[in-house]
Formats: C-alpha cells, sequence, structure tokens
C-alpha cells in the first residue's frame, strides 16, 4: 500500500504553497491599493503596473542571462579542467549597461515624482478640507467648515476630491508627546506621515460609497497595530444630513433616569477618580466645541467602530471597554506618560448608567 503520510518535502512544497496564499491574500480584500477606488489611487496604480512591467523585463533578462551562463558554461564531464575563455573589460558593455539603466530610472523617476507633488497640490475643483491628528493609538479628524470634531471613522461625501491636513499630537494639549504616524486608506490615495509641529497634505476621494479600512503605516509604539482609520464614504444628500447631525448639541437624557445617572458620573465619578470631561469632550451647545485628550463623544453612536476602529460600537464591547479599556486595547497609562484612557474602577451600576449613557450618544 502507498505510504499517506507526507514526505519532508511534500510538506515544503505544501508549507511554501500556504505563504504563497497568505502573500496573495494581501493584494485582494477591502483595502488593496490593486483595487484602486477614486482618481487619487488610481493614478498611483497606474504607475506601479509600469513600474512593475519595467522591473519584470528587466528581471527577466537578467535572469535569463544567468540562466543560460549556467547551462552553456557549466563544467562537462569531459573536460573536468576546461575553463570557458576568460574576458575582462569592453569599454561598449560597460558604458551601455551603466547608461540604459540609468536612462531607465530616469524614466520611471520623471511620472513618479510629477504623481507625488500631484498627490499633495491643491485640487484644482471644488474640495473639502478635513483636518487628521493622529494620536496614540487613534486618529482625531476635524472639520473646519462645520467645526466637527469626530474619531476614528471619518464621514465624506462620494466624488469630492478632500484634502487632508495631517499633523500628529500637540503635547500642549495632551500628554502624548507625539510621535510619527502615517495616514493610509489603500483603495483612496497613498500614504502621508503625520508629523508632531508640522502640517502635511494629502488628497483623497472616493468613487463609490463604502466603508474603506487603513491601518497606521507608521511604527508608533505598543498599540500600533491596533490603529486603524476608516473613511464612510456617502452619497451627497447623506452626507449633508450627517453634518447637520454632527453640528447638533448632544442629546440630553430625561431627568431622573439611568441615562442622566450616566452623564452625572461622566461629569464626576467620585472617589478621587479622574473624571471622564477631562479627558472627553460631550458638548452640550454651551460654549465654543473643544477636543479633549480623547476621542469627542458629542455622536459616538453615529460612529461603527471606536478605539482606533478596532471594536465594533456594541453594547458589549462599550460595557468592556468602560470596564478595562487596557483589556480592549494595551495601552500605557500607568507606566508611560499616561497615553491612553486609564481603568477607572467602575462598579456594576455605574458600568449600567454610563453605557446607557453613551448610547444616548446619537
Ligand atoms: C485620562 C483621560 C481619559 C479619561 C479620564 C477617560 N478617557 Fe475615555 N478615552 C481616552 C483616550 C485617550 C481614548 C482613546 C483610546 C484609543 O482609542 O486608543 C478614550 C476612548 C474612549 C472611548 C472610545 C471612543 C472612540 O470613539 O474610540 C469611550 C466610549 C470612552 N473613552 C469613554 C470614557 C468614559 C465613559 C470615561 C469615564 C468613565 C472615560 N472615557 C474616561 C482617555 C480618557
Ligand atoms: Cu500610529
Amino acid at each position: 500500500m502507498r505510504d499517506r503520510t507526507a514526505s519532508p518535502r511534500r510538506r515544503a512544497r505544501l508549507a511554501a504553497l500556504a505563504i504563497l496564499a497568505l502573500l496573495l491574500a494581501a493584494c485582494s480584500g477591502d483595502a488593496s491599493a490593486l483595487d484602486p477606488a477614486g482618481p487619487y489611487a488610481q493614478a498611483p496604480h497606474d504607475l506601479i503596473l509600469v513600474v512593475f512591467a519595467v522591473a519584470a523585463v528587466v528581471f527577466v533578462f537578467v535572469q535569463g542571462l544567468i540562466v543560460v551562463s549556467i547551462v552553456k558554461f557549466r563544467r562537462k564531464k569531459d573536460d573536468d579542467d576546461a575553463l570557458p575563455v576568460q574576458v575582462h573589460g569592453n569599454t561598449r558593455l560597460e558604458v551601455l549597461w551603466t547608461i540604459i539603466p540609468a536612462l531607465i530610472l530616469v524614466a520611471i523617476a520623471v511620472p513618479t515624482v510629477q504623481l507625488v507633488f500631484e498627490t499633495m497640490a491643491e485640487p484644482e475643483e471644488e474640495f473639502l478640507t478635513v483636518e487628521v491628528i493622529g494620536h496614540r493609538w487613534w486618529w482625531e479628524f476635524y472639520y473646519p467648515e462645520h467645526d466637527i470634531y469626530t474619531a476614528n471613522e471619518m464621514a465624506i461625501p462620494v466624488g469630492v476630491p478632500v484634502r487632508l491636513e495631517l499633523t500628529a499630537a500637540d503635547p500642549a494639549r495632551s500628554p502624548d508627546q507625539g510621535v510619527l504616524h502615517s495616514f493610509w486608506i489603500p483603495r483612496l490615495a497613498g500614504k502621508q506621515d503625520a508629523v508632531p509641529g508640522q502640517t502635511t497634505y494629502l488628497n483623497l476621494q472616493a468613487d463609490e460609497p463604502g466603508r474603506y479600512i487603513g491601518m497606521c503605516a507608521e511604527y508608533c509604539g505598543l498599540s500600533h497595530a491596533n490603529m486603524r482609520q476608516r473613511v464612510v464614504a456617502m452619497p451627497a444628500d447623506e452626507y449633508a444630513a450627517w453634518v447637520e447631525a454632527q453640528t447638533q448639541p448632544a442629546a440630553q437624557p430625561a431627568d431622573g433616569s439611568l441615562e442622566a445617572q450616566g452623564a452625572e458620573l461622566f461629569r464626576d465619578l467620585g472617589d478621587g477618580r479622574q473624571a471622564c470631561v477631562s479627558c472627553h469632550q460631550i458638548w452640550d451647545g454651551d460654549g465654543a466645541r473643544a477636543p479633549g485628550i480623547g476621542p469627542d463623544l458629542t455622536h459616538l453612536m453615529s460612529r461603527e467602530e471606536f478605539a482606533g476602529a478596532i471594536h465594533e460600537m456594541t453594547e458589549e464591547n462599550l460595557r468592556a471597554w468602560l470596564a478595562d479599556p487596557n483589556a480592549m486595547k494595551p495601552m500605557q497609562y500607568e507606566t508611560d506618560n499616561r497615553i491612553g484612557m486609564p481603568n477607572l474602577n467602575l462598579s456594576e451600576d455605574e458600568l449600567d448608567a454610563l453605557v446607557a449613557y453613551m448610547l444616548t450618544l446619537d
């Protein structure tokens, strides 16, 4: 009978196939630059294909030469000690193989550099500006035209260029001393660094409604891998309704309700614990909207994900977050410069009231 256990060779082949499948899987899904969904992603995509084609030709040519040399000049059985003819120095050849690659590089560099500047230049049509601020480990979005603060999910209208003005956390505002982050939504645009104390620019646009995911693309510490960003592209009327809702003050719970108890706890937890309001704004319409250390919660429920877009916005997840934020996302509140959200040792009753209150923030 045949031996059915896999031989080491067969196993190695299977492992190689599995790795290849994993690598190829990275090229698909809803986050691939090879599946552009707007003009600012289409242009680099097209350039990638051209550069790839040029590189492929060079690769096949060079590897082909190597293979031909190996086969043609291999040591043959009958002439054990014979060496191929030894050639050294051919000026014409050396000049050629210096000039041709140089020309290829220039031909690739010109459209590449052009494109880099185009994606950062102010769009010619009418555009929307969104300020993007990278925090450890979540993204904040500010819409200067409407005075809207939101986090992790950036709403945009379909078919309109969006000009991002990026920076990283300002030490004057938060204990996060500010480190580099990089904003990247592969299906909508290239990457751009978010740099403390500096503004960088990036344009993006979505041609179809949808939810487009991305990851922070510059290592920024402990929870870098938990720092995602989402662009939510909506038809114009839906976007207008979103803006209208976001400019409203937060919902006010009815007196005496559980939700009202939550609102009270939000302002003051007692027992010397740090108040939620010292880090989060829930704007009640009084005075100016101002950002806190943490995400603006005024319309928390208008978002489908939270905490760097890694958790679904469900009652259970919110409760788990408030009960022990560090278990839901590793942060460094206690050990490193008070970055992230602390565990506030909430009781079950406090959790009931606070979660009920959070659920009213639509
Ligand atoms: C010392 C500052 C601080 C305090 C106090 C604090 N938080 Fe936070 N909170 C944060 C930070 C920072 C984040 C963002 C964490 C992340 O995503 O990396 C956050 C995230 C959140 C989120 C998720 C928001 C989103 O859209 O991602 C909720 C909800 C929240 N906090 C509620 C509360 C409540 C309720 C309290 C009071 C019981 C509270 N926080 C107290 C700093 C704080
Ligand atoms: Cu980051």
